[in-house]
């Protein structure tokens, strides 16, 4: 059995090293076919695999593993919650930009890119904020100034770092809001109208002329029906159309990718569709958010093989559709994984009734799972003619 492994670990190395020494150096690295890690083999495309950074971990003198991964393995990443705005902005007025500086000087030290996470969201937001429209000592037209005034001073501050900004999260509803028709939601929408949209992007383009601006959102991983009163990704298609048509500079779509294993969820020709039709706009895509949970049941928690195992092959097959699909994109540049150990992810906390977890690359003891593995063989054994070099559109005017 142990010769058996040892003999297929072997044939895949060859096979590896094969494939790897025919291929030109990208991005700036110099090619080093020695290098597995899922930074390098993703640059072999041109392709970006990042991480969302928890501050907390970063900072943890005795979990050097977390730094060390995160330094390897990526080449981009993302402040998992350091740049939003109650973290940035706890008091008005007063911005505290340790944290989020921290990860930036991190990323530069590492050469990594970073994706800004994130300029307007309903979540998050400090209480001075929501307390003082709630209480009515802030007006509409305070609260769009308020606005405009925080998105010019994180993107300038950072102006020249980020690669990606997400301008505006989630601003659209899901089919099981109230009401079921697809709309502008949440905070923004309630007080300025979806008018705020657009703005945000004219603000953040004001404020640094070279980044990518995003729009970003979940559950629009595939076109459903077709019809924007309750399809989210015809919605999100048809927005950022009508931006596009209005002259709005709005340079991408990030599709964030929180799949779980207990749902149907796509197969890869239908991600794929979807980021050519975001393509065909014009626009730069991204997966960025990924993760694929699982329903933690007690024979999970017992560690019952059998229950464990389809679960890991399961959220394998997911990571393997999204890249795949982005892999056939040329204009898919990055692939971000929300965290990439179940030690630091946000699903535990999140999901408890019933449980889940299981939702990343790498165990709670940092051993690279199944998911991993897939992740890694994806991007070793894919190339011309289906897999190209990625195509960065400029950013719009
Ligand atoms: O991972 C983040 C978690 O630590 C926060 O508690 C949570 C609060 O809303 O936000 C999580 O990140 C979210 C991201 O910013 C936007 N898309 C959904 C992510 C998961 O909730």
């Amino acid at each position: 059995m142990l010769l058996r492994r040892w003999i297929a670990a072997g044939v895949v190395a060859v096979a590896t090293v094969g494939v790897l020494s025919t291929v030109p150096a990208t991005a700036g690295r110099p090619h080093d076919p020695a290098d597995q890690s899922l930074r390098a083999l993703g640059l072999r495309h041109g392709l970006y695999v990042g991480t969302a950074v928890d501050t907390a971990a970063l900072d943890d003198p005795d979990d050097p593993r977390y730094r060390e991964i995160v330094r390897d393995e990526f080449s981009s990443v993302t402040a998992e919650n350091a740049m939003k705005w109650e973290s940035l902005e706890p008091t008005r007025g007063r911005y505290d930009w340790a944290a989020a500086d921290k990860i930036v000087a991190t990323a530069q030290r590492n050469g990594q890119r970073l994706r800004g996470h994130v300029l307007v969201w309903h979540n998050q937001l400090p209480t001075w904020l929501t307390d003082g429209v709630a209480d009515g000592s802030i007006d509409k037209a305070q609260l769009r100034q308020i606005l405009r005034q925080h998105i010019t001073t994180v993107v300038s501050r950072y102006r020249g770092k980020i690669w990606q900004w997400d301008v505006v999260n989630e601003a659209v509803s899901d089919p099981w809001d109230d009401p079921p028709t697809l709309h502008y939601k949440g905070f923004w929408a309630q007080h300025l109208g979806p008018g705020y949209v657009a703005d945000a992007f004219r603000w953040a383009r004001a404020a640094d002329p070279k980044a990518l601006l995003f729009y970003n959102d979940y559950n629009i991983e595939a076109f459903g029906s077709g019809d924007p009163a309750d399809d989210k990704t015809q919605f999100v298609h048809d927005m950022v159309r009508d931006l596009l048509a209005r002259g709005v500079p709005i340079d991408g779509v990030g599709s964030q990718g929180h799949l779980g294993t207990q749902y149907g969820n796509f197969d890869t020709f239908q991600v794929a569709d979807a980021l050519r039709r975001f393509a065909k706009l014009g626009l730069a895509t991204a997966f960025t958010e990924v993760d694929v949970r699982s329903q933690l049941t007690e024979g999970v928690r017992a560690g019952v093989p059998d229950e464990i195992n389809p679960r890991l092959q399961a959220s394998a097959a997911n990571f393997h559709v999204l890249l795949q699909a982005c892999l056939a994109e040329p204009r898919c540049l990055s692939f971000t994984v929300w965290g990439f150990t179940d030690r630091h992810s946000w699903v535990p906390g999140w999901f408890d009734d019933p449980p889940e977890g299981l939702a990343t690359l790498y165990d709670e003891n940092y051993q690279p799972k199944r998911a991993y593995q897939t992740v890694k063989a994806d991007l070793i054994f894919a190339g011309p003619p289906y897999v190209l070099p990625r195509v960065t559109p400029r950013p719009r005017r």
